[in-house]
């Protein structure tokens, strides 16, 4: 074990031991949580386990006891500790998903053009016209990139929607060896290394584990995009929205 490695054991166990949850760099409010309340209607019945944030410690902000290597006035960052921290909650989380997509279909999922949305490729832009917003978004999607979003076939783009449209969500992870999850936060880039909560009740799929026999690990959402402005979609995972797992999210 490198001197390095050490040190990223040692931030690991902090996280681990400290409230039970990614504590470091927060900069949501004390007692938020990463399993919010799930939308109204859903089916999922399975309860969250190790996502849970807990009433972690307040003071373990970017200038707290947690920041390790990487910390910066720009927000603590560490990408070799989200990659551990992801893997371990991969495998944990891996038989823990509402459904299961089967790994045959995840590519046409991520391909899949939206009912009622226009698609511009040059912008990497998708724009829902109607009250009722539906889409797939797959979480390092097949043939990559890696740390990336695909939907309607796109990588990473905007989303535009209608001020009050109903949006349904199907999350689909596909990575092989680490969870992720997708959020509607208000937060805009350079991200912390935790990015915030859910801009909407209800806009947030938690992070979904390693694939199994069944399929690719997924979760359906619902929430109302009923206030306007410039959002931001990411993955919920400690320091994957630094690392590239964002896009635009325009309500007009
Ligand atoms: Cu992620």
């Amino acid at each position: 074990m490198t001197r390095l490695e050490r040190i990223l054991s040692a931030a690991l166990a902090i996280i681990v031991i400290g409230g039970g949850g990614y504590a470091i760099g927060r900069t949501t409010a004390p007692g938020a949580s990463l399993t919010e309340p799930r939308a109204a209607g859903s089916a999922a019945s399975t309860t969250s386990t190790t996502m849970d944030m807990g009433g972690g410690s307040p003071t373990t902000g970017p200038s707290g006891p947690g920041s390790q290597p990487g910390s910066s006035a720009a927000g603590y960052r560490n990408d070799a500790l989200a990659t551990q921290i992801a893997q371990q909650e991969g495998t944990q989380l891996a038989a823990d998903s509402p459904t299961y997509t089967p790994a045959a279909q995840t590519r046409a999922a991520g391909e899949a053009t939206p009912t009622g949305a226009t698609q511009d490729k040059a912008a990497d832009t998708v724009t829902f016209h109607t009250d009722t917003v539906s889409f797939n978004a797959v979480s390092v999607p097949p043939g990559g990139p890696d740390m990336t979003f695909r939907i309607a076939g796109l990588v990473n783009p905007t989303l535009v929607v209608p001020e009050g449209a109903t949006v349904t969500v199907v999350f689909i992870n596909a990575d092989t060896d680490e969870a992720h999850g997708w959020e509607v936060t208000a937060a805009q880039p350079p991200f912390q290394f935790q990015p915030g909560t859910a801009a909407f009740a209800g806009a947030f799929a938690r992070g979904l584990g390693d694939p199994t026999v069944a399929g690719d690990g997924t979760e359906t959402i619902t929430f109302t995009a009923d206030k306007t402005g410039t959002y931001q979609y990411v993955c919920p995972m400690p320091g994957h929205a630094q690392m590239g797992m964002h896009g635009a999210f325009d309500v007009r």
